[in-house]
């Protein structure tokens, strides 16, 4: 790509009198010819990737990487006086998913792509993107995110397919967006849009009027179901994207010669959580329209369909009061009652019908009677879902049962935003890492040697430091650069534990005060967006952000401890948090978080996990082993079992340990009460003294004694930078691309 020429073409003058904005769409429009160019990957069999959510990130840099032509187009720009980085700020990130979920989502697509398996995702193109986060009077306030522009990746199919809703039929339009894999190949990530929306109807913040549909279908990233009429948007959005998608899937298949019988030679379709399930019944109502008998439908679609769990967080799984679904989709009715029958037939324990004697239809059980794989995302979590929450599926489908442990993709969570880390991995064992992950376990020949460590800690510094006037550029947050810096970046919920952290947080700060001070300063770095409607988790950001208030502003503490909470916290943001971190906080009582995959995340990029054993976390302990990892509190099994005998009583423990009852009363002392809001931080005392449904309490002592012992080893550097070695040259067993082999080879079978 010559960029003088490209902008010369475009604009007809040089690229020092371009605007980044003109750059950007230059690039864009280039990229897009150049990605479009790329072979597809061919074959009878192709899978669809049904997902609500794709949390692609930006796309230029991600593209221009995987196209080999990063470095040439950086370099060309550079010459002319332009910074490649203000480039990639000009791009909104398309926020179309909540967190992990979606970005496995978008990791998986790359892999597809760069592995050149022939497959593509489908989902929904939203208006708004997941709101973007803004801090008033340290609480957080939700704004609408839109994200699309005249110029966007985006490119407008033909294709449209009529989807039927009880007296209303909506158009979908299908916007395709090509997906780069780090090779010769690419793939499509298929987006539908509703021809009627109006954007117009958005009011005040996020709020818009739910119950117009056919204005507001694709309007926003599935809203929080916290009343009815969020609750049938969704059905709403999750059967207008799953009737295109079974529509798109059978033209495909039928343009290639399939007669339909044989569908599952064609189409493999893979079920990202509950969301999706009605493509079964839809698909199968679709085959029977197409004149295929009842009962060889549903045998046909449960041979191509395949079922992901991502949690076992009962409240998480979808299930629909039936209701609603004759209110929606009546057409579906009578198709999920025959799949319902059926399985009453086979089966007596009615606790695995799918529809229950409430007559609330469960999408888990649905999807699990009816495809032909059900899988985990991480090995404790698959064993949990056999032994525990899925038991009775499990010894009636042991064969269908089987764990894929999650993966990220290495160009974006390494190659992109770690040029610094790529480029000296590169000088010291060459670069077929970028292709074979495992690779990466050839640098633990140099454990030992000094100059490698010393020049790892060096990277580490530039990270940090181009963090700090990153901060302070964007949010006008002042870092201290020669801080240890801890970081916990994801979704607000209680199950993850920021409260953990906080009250650790508060624990330090009166330790400080009593004059008992760290070695090494540390800043505590927050990232979390938490569900509008989720008041506890309001409760916490405001907790946090009061603390950090009133810690950055002691002079007698602040040279010690800082505590930050960025705003928005975003793929784009993650980028540049991952590489600066030292301590990972991966707390989740043990059981809970399913996988976790900013855990990979940043080990990948030498920073060293404080976790539970919890989802991935067990994975990577196992990897670099006792030494490389600080993991505390109580196992899984023991949570397992303290829920079964309800035995565990949170007051106990406020009563019987002073640090806990110390930390807990601040929340609710003047001092705090001074800049926070009563009703809020009241509201979470007495939720965790009364409650502690996510048991922070019985954690909270090995925490803290586990966390001072990892600040107090960080103070040996070389020792650190060690384990920091360790953990970047195991990680590459969480490639994505492994993942999907794993997936290919055991599911999917591509030719
Ligand atoms: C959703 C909801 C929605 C309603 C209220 C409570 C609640 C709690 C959790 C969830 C999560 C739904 C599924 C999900 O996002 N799971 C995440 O999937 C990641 C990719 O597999 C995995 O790494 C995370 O551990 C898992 O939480």
């Amino acid at each position: 790509m010559n960029i003088s020429e490209l902008l010369q073409n475009h604009y007809g003058k040089p690229v020092s009198q371009c605007t980044n904005e003109e750059i950007y769409i230059a690039l864009l429009k280039e990229t897009q010819k150049l990605a479009e160019n790329k072979k597809r990957p061919e074959g009878k069999k192709k899978l669809y990737y049904f997902s609500a959510e794709f949390l692609i990130g930006k796309l230029l840099s991600n593209n221009l990487i995987n196209l080999g032509v990063y470095a040439d187009v950086k370099k060309q720009l550079a010459e002319n006086g332009k910074n490649i980085c203000d480039i990639e700020d000009i791009e909104n990130e398309p926020s179309l998913g909540n967190g992990g979920l979606g970005r496995l989502a978008a990791c998986f697509l790359d892999s597809i792509a760069t592995l050149g398996l022939n497959g593509d995702g489908v989902g929904i193109k939203y208006h708004y993107g997941l709101f973007k986060q803004v801090f008033k009077n340290n609480k957080q306030t939700a704004v609408p995110d839109k994200w699309l522009t005249d110029d966007s990746w985006l490119v407008k199919t033909e294709k449209v397919y009529p989807v039927k809703f009880r007296g209303l039929t909506v158009y979908a339009l299908l916007y395709d967006l090509t997906v780069t894999g780090y090779n010769n190949t690419s793939n499509t990530l298929h987006l539908f849009d509703a021809q009627t929306v109006n954007e117009s109807i958005v009011t005040y913040g996020i709020n818009f009027d739910k119950d117009r549909i056919a204005k507001n279908l694709t309007l926003f990233l599935y809203p929080d179901d916290s009343d009815d009429a969020g609750r049938k948007l969704r059905i709403y959005q999750q059967y207008f994207m799953v009737s295109a998608g079974a529509q798109m899937l059978l033209d495909e298949a039928v343009e290639k010669g399939c007669s339909l019988h044989d569908l599952p030679d064609y189409a493999v379709i893979q079920i990202n959580d509950t969301h999706p399930t009605m493509v079964i019944p839809e698909l199968v109502r679709l085959l029977t329209e197409r004149g295929i008998e009842l009962d060889e439908a549903i045998e046909i679609v449960s041979k191509c369909c395949a079922y992901t769990n991502h949690t076992i967080l009962a409240e998480a799984l979808e299930k629909w009061p039936l209701h609603y679904l004759k209110e929606v989709v009546p057409q579906l009715v009578p198709i999920i009652e025959i799949m319902d029958s059926k399985i009453r037939r086979k089966i007596d324990n009615t606790s695995l019908a799918i529809i229950d004697r409430n007559d609330t239809v469960h999408m888990a059980h649905l999807d699990i009677h009816y495809s032909m794989s059900v899988n985990g995302v991480a090995a404790l979590h698959t064993e949990i879902l056999k032994k525990e929450e899925l038991r009775g599926f499990y010894e009636l489908y042991p064969d269908k049962f089987n764990n894929k442990t999650n993966g990220i993709t290495f160009r974006r969570w390494l190659l992109h935003c770690n040029h610094q880390l790529t480029d000296y991995i590169t000088a010291l064992i060459g670069d077929s890492f970028k292709k074979d992950a495992k690779e990466l376990e050839r640098l633990l020949q140099f454990r030992k040697n000094r100059e490698v460590l010393t020049n790892l800690l060096h990277i580490k510094q530039d990270k940090k430091k181009e963090l700090c006037s990153h901060l302070k550029v964007t949010q006008n947050i002042d870092l201290d650069q020669a801080s240890i810096f801890d970081i916990q970046i994801k979704r607000l919920h209680e199950y993850k534990r920021q409260q953990l952290n906080a009250l650790y947080i508060i624990h330090k700060y009166l330790e400080i005060k009593r004059g008992k001070t760290p070695a090494t300063p540390i800043t505590c770095i927050f990232g979390a967006k938490a569900a509008p409607a989720y008041i506890i988790a309001q409760d916490i950001i405001h907790l946090i952000l009061c603390l950090s208030e009133i810690i950055n502003n002691d002079p007698k503490v602040s040279p010690y401890l800082k505590v930050v909470m960025v705003e928005n916290y975003n793929v784009t943001l993650a980028e540049k948090l991952i590489p600066a971190c030292d301590i990972s906080e991966q707390i989740s009582l043990a059981s809970k978080e399913a996988s976790g995959t900013g855990n990979m995340k940043f080990m990948l990029n030498g920073a060293v996990t404080l976790g539970t054993e919890d989802g991935a976390n067990v994975e990577i302990h196992q990897l670099v082993g006792d030494n490389n990892i600080y993991v505390f509190g109580d196992s899984s099994d023991d949570v397992v079992e303290r829920y079964k005998n309800a035995s565990y009583k949170a007051r106990e423990y406020y009563e019987k340990d002073e640090d806990i009852k110390e930390a807990v009363d601040f929340i609710t002392s003047e001092e705090l009460l001074r800049v926070g809001d009563k009703t809020m931080l009241e509201r979470l005392s007495n939720e965790l003294i009364g409650k502690d449904w996510f048991m922070t309490f019985p954690d909270f002592k090995d925490y803290v004694k586990t966390k001072e012992k990892a600040l107090e080893d960080y103070e040996n550097r070389l020792e650190w930078a060690e384990k920091m070695l360790v953990n970047i040259a195991m990680s590459g067993f969480f490639s994505s691309d492994r993942t999907i082999e794993e997936y290919n080879r055991d599911i999917w079978k591509l030719g």
